[in-house]
Order: C-alpha cells, then sequence, then structure tokens
C-alpha cells in the first residue's frame, strides 16, 4: 500500500507550497496559528530537530575556535544607524521600541534584524592589540525583520528564531579573506551532515550585504524549482571598524583598523531539510538530526501478546546504545502507527511480529526508500546502526542527484528565459564578469542572478549579453 502511495503522481512537488505547510503540521514540527504574522510557534518535536541541528553547528564553530556569547536584542538609534550603508539596507525592515510603559523614550531602541551594531561597539571596547586577534565569536539568538514578501514558516519569518551569526575581527585583509573561506568549509560540512545540497556563489554588488565588501551565498533547490538562500558569508573588510573604532595596536606601536567577516544562518536550513528529503508521505529526517531515530512497533497476533514484551525489550537494549528510539506500545493498529510515524519521517521502523520473535530477528522497514529486511537479533546493534549510516549516506546522495539533475548548462537568453518561465531549477551560464551583463540577464529572462559560481572552472563559452568570452559562470534561478 505505502509503495503503492509512492509511485503516484509526485504531489509533493505539483502542490509543494501546500505540502510544505500540511507536512509541518503532521510532522509536529511548528504551528503556524500564532495571531501575529510571520512568527510562529516551534512544537517539543520540532524544537528537538532544531536543537540536534544547532548542536552540529555550534560543535562545527567550536571546533574552529569560535566562542559562543549573548549580546542584548536592543539596540540603540545612534549606535544602529553610525554604518551608513548598514542603515540604508535595513531601515525598512527594523521594528522600533519608542516607549517604556507611558514614557516616551529618548533613544528610540531597534530590535536586531542582525546584530552588528550591537556587537561591534563591544568590540571596539575589548580588542586593544595584535594578541587579541583573531576573535571569533557566534550567538544563537532571535532576530525581527518586517519583512514584506510573503512571509512562510521555517523561510521567510518577521521573527527568526534561529538565527546563528558569526563575527570575527583580523589583523590583515589575508587573514579576513582566509577566515570567509573557513567559513565556507564549515558551511560545507554542516550542509553535507543534513544531506541539504547547495550552489555557492559570490552574490552580485546589487545583492551584496548591506555594510560588506562582498558576499558569499549558499542556495538549494526547492521541489518546485526554485532556489532558497540557506547561508550567507560576508567580507566586511574595515567598513565597520572604521565607523566603530575597532582598531588594534600592531608590534610596531602604530594603530590600524580590524578587517572583520561574519556568517550566518537561520531555521531555513531546517526548511531546506525538510525539503531536500520530502516525498509523498511528508518529510525523512536523515538519522544525523532526527529527534527519533527508530520507531518500534509490536504487531500483535490474536490473543498472542507476547510480541510486545519481546519488542520493548529490543527498544530498552538500542536505546541504551545511545540511539534515540521510540516505542510505540498503544492498543491501537499498527497500520495507524506506520502512517503517523511515517509522516514524523522517522528513518527506520522496527516491526516484531510473531514470526520475528520466533525467528529470533526483527522486520525492518526503511523510511527513506520503503524497502522492508530482516535483521538477526544477535547482530541487532551493529546492524541497526549501520543502517542509519547507510541512510544518512543515501539520502545526501538523493538529494545531490536530484539536485544536479535540476541544475541546467545553458548559453542564450531565449533557452535561459524559457527555463526561468517553467520549472526552472537553476541555470548555468557563460558570463563575461561585467556587473551591466548581469543586470540586463536578469531583466531579459526573468530569473535572478544568484552570482559567479565558486569552485567551478569554466572553460569555453561566450557572454550571453554581449557574446564577449566567458571568464566565469554564473548561476541564474527563480527565488524565493
Ligand atoms: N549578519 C549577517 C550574517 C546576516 O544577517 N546575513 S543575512 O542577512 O544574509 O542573513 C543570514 C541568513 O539568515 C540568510 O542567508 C537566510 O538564510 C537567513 N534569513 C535572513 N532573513 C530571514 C528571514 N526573514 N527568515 C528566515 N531566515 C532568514
Ligand atoms: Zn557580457
Amino acid at each position: 500500500m505505502h509503495t503503492g502511495e509512492r509511485m503516484k503522481r509526485e504531489r509533493w512537488k505539483s502542490g509543494f507550497s501546500e505540502w510544505f505547510d500540511e507536512t509541518l503540521w503532521n510532522a509536529k514540527i511548528v504551528e503556524t496559528r500564532y495571531p501575529v504574522k510571520g512568527l510562529y510557534v516551534w512544537l517539543p518535536y520540532g524544537l528537538k530537530l532544531r536543537n540536534r541541528v544547532l548542536a552540529i553547528m555550534r560543535e562545527l564553530l567550536e571546533k574552529r575556535g569560535h566562542e559562543e556569547m549573548l549580546f542584548p536584542l536592543l539596540i540603540p538609534e545612534n549606535l544602529f544607524k553610525k554604518e551608513a550603508e548598514h542603515i540604508r539596507g535595513f531601515e525598512e525592515q527594523v521594528y522600533w521600541v519608542t516607549h517604556g510603559g507611558k514614557d516616551r523614550l529618548d533613544v528610540k531602541l531597534a530590535l536586531r534584524p542582525t546584530s552588528e551594531t550591537s556587537i561591534y561597539p563591544m568590540f571596539a571596547l575589548w580588542i586593544r592589540s595584535h594578541a587579541d586577534l583573531p576573535l571569533k565569536v557566534f550567538q544563537v539568538v532571535n532576530i525581527f525583520r518586517y519583512e514584506t514578501k510573503m512571509t512562510k514558516p521555517l523561510v521567510r519569518l518577521r521573527e527568526v528564531t534561529t538565527f546563528k551569526e558569526a563575527h570575527t575581527a583580523h589583523a590583515t585583509p589575508e587573514d579576513a579573506e582566509a577566515q570567509v573561506m573557513a567559513a565556507v568549509e564549515i558551511y560545507k560540512k554542516f550542509f553535507d551532515e543534513l544531506g541539504v545540497p547547495y550552489a555557492i556563489t559570490k552574490r552580485p554588488p546589487w545583492d551584496t550585504f548591506a555594510g560588506a565588501v562582498y558576499s558569499l551565498a549558499f542556495d538549494t533547490l526547492a521541489p518546485d524549482g526554485r532556489t532558497l538562500q540557506i547561508g550567507t558569508i560576508h567580507n566586511l573588510g574595515q567598513n565597520f571598524a572604521k565607523v566603530y573604532g575597532i582598531k588594534y595596536e600592531r608590534e610596531d606601536g602604530s594603530h590600524e583598523h580590524v578587517h572583520q567577516t561574519c556568517y550566518g544562518i537561520s531555521e531555513r536550513v531546517i526548511a531546506a531539510t525538510v525539503m531536500a528529503h520530502g516525498d509523498d508521505l511528508g518529510p525523512c529526517f536523515p538519522p544525523k538530526v532526527a529527534p527519533v531515530q527508530i520507531v518500534v512497533v509490536p504487531i500483535p497476533f490474536k490473543k498472542e501478546r507476547n510480541t510486545e514484551e519481546v519488542a520493548r525489550k529490543i527498544a530498552e537494549e538500542l536505546k541504551a546504545t545511545g540511539l534515540r528510539v521510540h516505542f510505540d506500545g498503544r492498543d491501537i493498529r499498527p497500520g495507524r502507527k506506520f502512517y503517523e510515524w511515517e509522516r514524523h519521517g522517522i528513518p527506520l521502523r522496527l516491526e516484531i511480529g510473531p514470526k520475528d520473535v520466533n525467528g529470533g530477528q526483527v522486520t525492518t522497514v526503511r523510511r527513506d526508500t520503503g524497502k522492508r529486511f530482516v535483521i538477526s537479533l544477535r547482530t541487532l546493534v551493529p546492524d541497526v546502526k549501520k543502517t542509519l549510516e547507510q541512510i544518512n549516506e543515501d539520502m545526501r546522495d538523493k538529494a545531490w542527484k536530484s539536485f544536479s539533475e535540476n541544475m541546467r548548462e545553458l548559453g542564450e537568453i531565449k533557452e535561459i528565459k524559457k527555463a526561468m518561465s517553467t520549472r526552472a531549477g537553476i541555470v548555468r551560464a557563460p558570463w563575461c564578469g561585467k556587473e551591466d551583463c548581469g543586470k540586463e540577464l536578469e531583466e531579459k529572462t526573468g530569473g535572478s542572478v544568484l552570482g559567479e559560481e565558486l569552485h567551478h572552472k569554466r572553460t569555453g563559452g561566450e557572454c550571453p549579453v554581449c557574446s564577449e568570452p566567458a571568464k566565469s559562470s554564473i548561476l541564474i534561478a527563480k527565488t524565493y
């Protein structure tokens, strides 16, 4: 029955937007009925998922010398408005606190839309000499952005609840540049752990982070063919250091402004995980982050009830090894349990029926493939662990395969325009490197330029706009 269901027209792609909302609800990830637009409630199961994802990020950052801190939510207007470009980029999106009780505040307070302007005045106090550098910190906080595009749970929020932002300061431009590349490696590892495929680009000047010298971005692809920006890395140069006075003393006694970077992700990475591994049944979570990795379901046979006892023991044995296991002993039909846990994206199900009890085995069903097989109780723990690892790998491979299939090389405006008006995907085109050609490409094709592709060597081809020989590749897509 379930295989049959899987064979049907892929509803999760054709009706993606509804599929996504339904999936978040069926899997009990977030509640979307909170009465303020763009604000959502994390449900217990969703929060467990969120915390697993964050644990991976924290470990990656801490292993590479970043220390976690917490800065205040409120930023006084005068500090917020110091960096001119930054404020130009954000002023339409800022929520302001104007009152304390009945009193009008002397200085308005911004709810942080990101934290450069609260963190960097502190950097200015802390950084004294070259010995204080590099300084690498991060925080995981909520931020507020008055988004005017359509809000969507986990994707575009007005209160982003899971904003991980890292901020670094360095002595030289080379060190800052190296940190940007280190951040690229951190994010690659992070998304590989989630099995989320990505393209990395250098954003065009008109899409650079407000106040940055340049921005790199990771984009993934939603099942409807639109891209989703899931992380950014910015080289801030000395722009902020100059307005906030972040200086250090060199060995020769002279003073120099620091060179800075920052990089961020949000709960969008959880949306990306859901999107990367969905199907018509709902989500499938990679075992590495699944709140529950294994559900154990006894299959009672007539009056024989000992399957439940055996199943419970098996669940206990697995749990004792550190696996996240749920034993479902409810007095309802097994079919209903299967249905429910498939929709929670639990990657592995163990069924224990009379035949299994007699044969000293468990029947195992993979959520990602629907494949059913038997594991002997003698090798239960190692076999289950091996299976979970295999699922992680297979899910990542499958997601990357589908991503690559939706990335096309095209060289003519007409073709690109056609691609953008159908199920877009990502188009890779030759590019001369001129900003104007990028802009014109957007206007003529209806797509958005993601930017110049990183880590991609182009040979041959000519710019679809000016016909000059291509220097690199540009990526174009319909974006979220
Ligand atoms: N200070 C830097 C790191 C910064 O704010 N960069 S950013 O504006 O690009 O945001 C970082 C990431 O947060 C984005 O790549 C995007 O994935 C996510 N993000 C931004 N606004 C969001 C929103 N309204 N809802 C959900 N995620 C958002
Ligand atoms: Zn050109």
